[in-house]
């Protein structure tokens, strides 16, 4: 690949100190911080751009099969550290920027995250961008390019409280704003016959402008694109009106325009159901649809050749309405038959599936989506027919109950449907898709999610990465499996030793980073215990926080004993609007406040929920964890990917039989891993029994005691009544199965802490878990989605 020469680090320091001067504006001696990050990221970011117009241009010279993800969420955190690991840079511009006398950390840190996501679903995304490029599979990233990515979080007397997240603010770096890239959109009006032909007239005019960031992959042998559409105004300013002395009119259009990708909906695993999100959703879709399209007409004549040129991947159902848009050009605006339509767009379009919770399953009020699109609901009714006449005996159908269903749509438009671990693929089959699935038996395939190695671990985690290098060498980063070599040298004398030491001071630096932000100093001795994820019931932080409680509560029974000491670490935002997995926040703070003053108990236990988790906060905690927290309900976890990267890390997972946690423990092997709990098809019997949670708690005077020091008040001396309703829910309704689950989970705790007692043994199974985690590479999973899904080839000879 053409590109420019390897740099020396007297280039490197010239190219900074150019920028600096000249994009900048600024003189060594008066710049601040921004301005050596923003010089430092111009200087990475020119050599990015080589690599990003040669991948650009072979793209379509080759004119191969192109890959387009089309996402709401890509949660990419930053991006400068990222493009110098990868382009290897980082020698150059540490000595370069030690030369001006600036440290390289602080620099790197001092970016904001870009939180256009709200967690696994994003950050997948993000790390599939990382992997195509790596791959070097040309393909772009879709999605929005949100002024207010997803909020901050802070808390007040324990409470979380949500700010708004600003990363434009200060200029972006990373992006090429592309103003010649625009698409005019309509919202709502009418749907006209005219000759024969069907003619939507939309009441609403909205422009949808690019921006491009460029994802080089390792290495810098390939470059992608993510291009990211922003709202404006089709007349953004009404000169008539703001003369006439109406400012705020005059300038109204662009504002209601810019409105559309103002905030990404913080909802995880949850449906948003408004207006504005479906206006989001179309949006979109419809500006990536006509960008792909407009690519494809450039070199190409005959239309029926789109699925050998394109695959389109809607991450999740949020895109969903890409397949009948695509339809209504091919069929209103190019004129083919509805039949040829259907089968151009089915053959471009694939889906995966994200959850199979019901309430996060995308259904849309046929009224709004009708007043919305009115010829997409249309084209909906045309495909459920087709769709019926082929299958006459079917029972489900996009549209019902007065609703838009977006995950039947989306398996009846797609070639393939896919899951995202072994077991939620098959439940899939089992549960949700089952009718759908014995019509198209061919069409449901999985593809476990993986991690990008690049970051989760080369970059996050560098003593670790080095001491890997030095024992197998370095190209286990492009070739995750390569890990299972460490395997013998696991066995050679000193190594466990060197492989302890990497997480000791990787603890060590979150102590200090932990007393730095937040003055609250941890015991490095103790073991790192840690549940990072977004809150939601279904994951179970309470049940994490109740065996707390009961732990805490035996300690205080006899405070001499021999404890084991533990740092129990939380972190993670709940939607605004949950307002019991909020409460759950709260509980955490309030019994962290109240263990942690306790003289019984201080020493051997510590509780802190950390603020504001984002991928820079998961990039410090990772690498430090000796456990790994994966508890969620068996069958509600469709995969997880935290799960992944903890164990990459050298982290112990305890976990439930969920997700991809099946396919760790199979990888790592059974004895590697703290198993509890019920089974996903036991957990669907136990639910149907009316008491199951009384019974549980009748069984086990450890989880009754910590539900009563709930009820008591004693975390919350000033509002006893506080968590009496988590104590009552549990108690009455627990339909997570918490109490069900408690006690196989406290066992698994325990023996959680006499393996602990034997550094050995623990060392070498962490050490085995990093080892045998080589397939969790998102690399193995884009193969796989582009061999199985997409066809789709690499482009790096
Ligand atoms: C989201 O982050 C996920 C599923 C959803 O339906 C939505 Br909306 C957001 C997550 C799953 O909960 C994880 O289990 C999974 O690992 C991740 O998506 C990536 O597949």
């Amino acid at each position: 690949m053409a590109g420019k020469a390897p740099t020396s680090s007297q280039d490197f320091r010239h190219a900074l100190l150019q920028h600096l001067t000249y994009t900048m504006g600024k003189d060594p001696e008066h710049a601040q911080f921004f301005d050596w990050r923003m010089a430092l990221s111009h200087a990475v970011r020119d050599r990015i751009v080589d690599h990003w117009v040669a991948s650009t241009r072979k793209t379509y010279e080759q004119d191969g099969k192109r890959v387009y993800y089309l996402s709401m969420e890509f949660l990419i955190g930053r991006l400068l550290e990222d493009g110098i690991v990868n382009l290897g840079l980082a020698e150059e511009a540490k000595e370069a920027l030690d030369s001006f006398g600036q440290d390289y950390r602080t620099i790197l840190m001092d970016e904001p995250d870009a939180a256009l996501g709200n967690g696994g679903l994003g950050r997948l995304a993000a790390c599939f961008l990382d992997s195509l490029s790596t791959i070097g599979c040309p393909a772009y990233g879709y999605g929005i390019r949100y002024e207010n990515g997803l909020f901050k979080q802070s808390f007040v007397d324990g409470r979380q409280v949500e700010a708004a997240e600003t990363w434009l603010q200060e200029p972006h770096p990373w992006e090429f704003e592309r103003p010649e890239v625009r698409f005019t959109l309509g919202f709502g009006g009418d749907v006209i016959s005219e000759n024969g032909k069907t003619i939507w007239k939309p009441s609403e005019l909205i422009q949808a402008e690019a921006f491009d960031t460029p994802i080089v992959g390792w290495q810098g042998r390939w470059a992608n694109t993510l291009r990211l559409w922003a709202g404006r105004a089709v007349d953004p300013f009404d000169l008539g009106l703001f003369n006439s002395g109406d400012f705020a009119a005059a300038s109204e259009h662009e504002a209601l325009a810019r409105s559309i990708s103002r905030v990404l909906y913080p909802e995880d695993s949850n449906e948003a159901g408004k207006e504005l999100r479906l206006k989001q959703e179309y949006f979109f879709s419809a500006a990536s649809i006509r960008d792909i399209l407009r690519r494809f007409d450039s070199k190409h004549d005959d239309i029926r050749l789109l699925p050998t040129k394109v695959a389109i991947q809607s991450n999740d159902t949020h895109p969903a309405i890409a397949g009948p848009e695509l339809l209504r050009i091919l069929h209103d605006e190019r004129g083919l038959s509805f039949e040829e339509a259907f089968d151009i767009t089915h053959h471009c379009m694939n889906y995966t599936n994200h959850t199979l919770l019901p309430e996060a399953l995308e259904r849309w009020d046929e009224r709004l989506f009708g007043r919305l699109l009115p010829r997409h609901l249309q084209i909906i009714d045309r495909i459920d027919d087709a769709h019926y006449k082929a299958h006459p005996h079917r029972t489900l159908s996009a549209r019902s109950d007065g609703q838009v269903k977006m995950g039947e749509l989306s398996f009846m438009v797609s070639n393939r449907v896919n899951g995202v671990s072994a077991l939620h693929t098959d439940l899939m089959k089992k549960t949700v898709f089952k009718e759908l699935n014995a019509l198209h038996p061919e069409r449901i395939v999985n593809e476990t999610n993986g991690v990008t190695p690049r970051r989760w671990l080369h970059s996050c985690n560098p003593k670790l990465s080095s001491l890997i290098t030095e024992t197998i060498g370095d190209e286990w980063v492009a070739d995750l499996e390569q890990l299972k070599k460490l395997e013998p040298a696991i066995e050679e004398a000193g190594w466990l030793e060197r492989f302890t030491q990497v997480k000791t001071d990787n603890k060590a630096a979150l102590c200090d980073y932990v007393s730095k932000a937040h003055g609250i100093n941890l015991n490095p001795e103790a073991m790192f215990d840690i549940q990072i994820k977004r809150m939601h019931e279904y994951k179970r932080q309470h049940l994490n926080i109740l065996e707390t409680i009961a732990h805490w509560l035996e300690i205080k029974d006899n405070p001499s004993a021999d404890w084991v000491p533990r740092v129990k670490l939380f972190a993670g935002k709940a939607a605004q609007g949950y307002y019991f997995a909020k409460d759950i926040i709260r509980l955490i703070n309030d019994f962290a406040k109240v263990a942690n003053a306790d003289v019984d108990t201080r020493d051997v236990l510590q509780v802190v929920f950390l603020p504001n988790y984002n991928v820079t906060l998961a990039e410090r905690l990772i690498p430090a964890a000796d456990l790994s927290e994966q508890i969620s309900t068996a069958g509600k976890e469709a995969s997880g990917t935290g799960n992944m990267k903890f164990a990459l890390n050298g982290a112990l997972t305890i976990g439930t039989l969920d997700g991809a946690n099946v396919e760790i423990r199979e990888q790592v092997g059974a004895d590697n891993f703290f198993l509890f709990g019920m089974l996903a098809d036991e957990v669907m019997q136990r639910r149907m029994m009316h008491d199951h949670a009384q019974q549980a708690i009748n069984a086990d005077p450890r989880l009754a005691r910590a539900l009563d020091a709930l009820r008591s008040g004693r975390f919350s001396p000033e509002d006893p009544g506080r968590y009496t309703h988590i104590a009552d829910n549990l108690t009455w309704s627990d339909y997570f199965l918490v109490c069900s689950d408690f006690t196989d989970y406290w066992r698994a705790q325990r023996e959680v802490d006499q393996v602990y007692t034997e550094p050995q043994k623990w060392a070498k199974m962490a050490a085995l878990n990093v080892a045998r985690s080589g397939w969790f590479s998102s690399d193995r999973t884009i193969r796989g989605y582009m061999c199985d899904i997409w066809e789709a080839k690499s482009l790096i000879p």
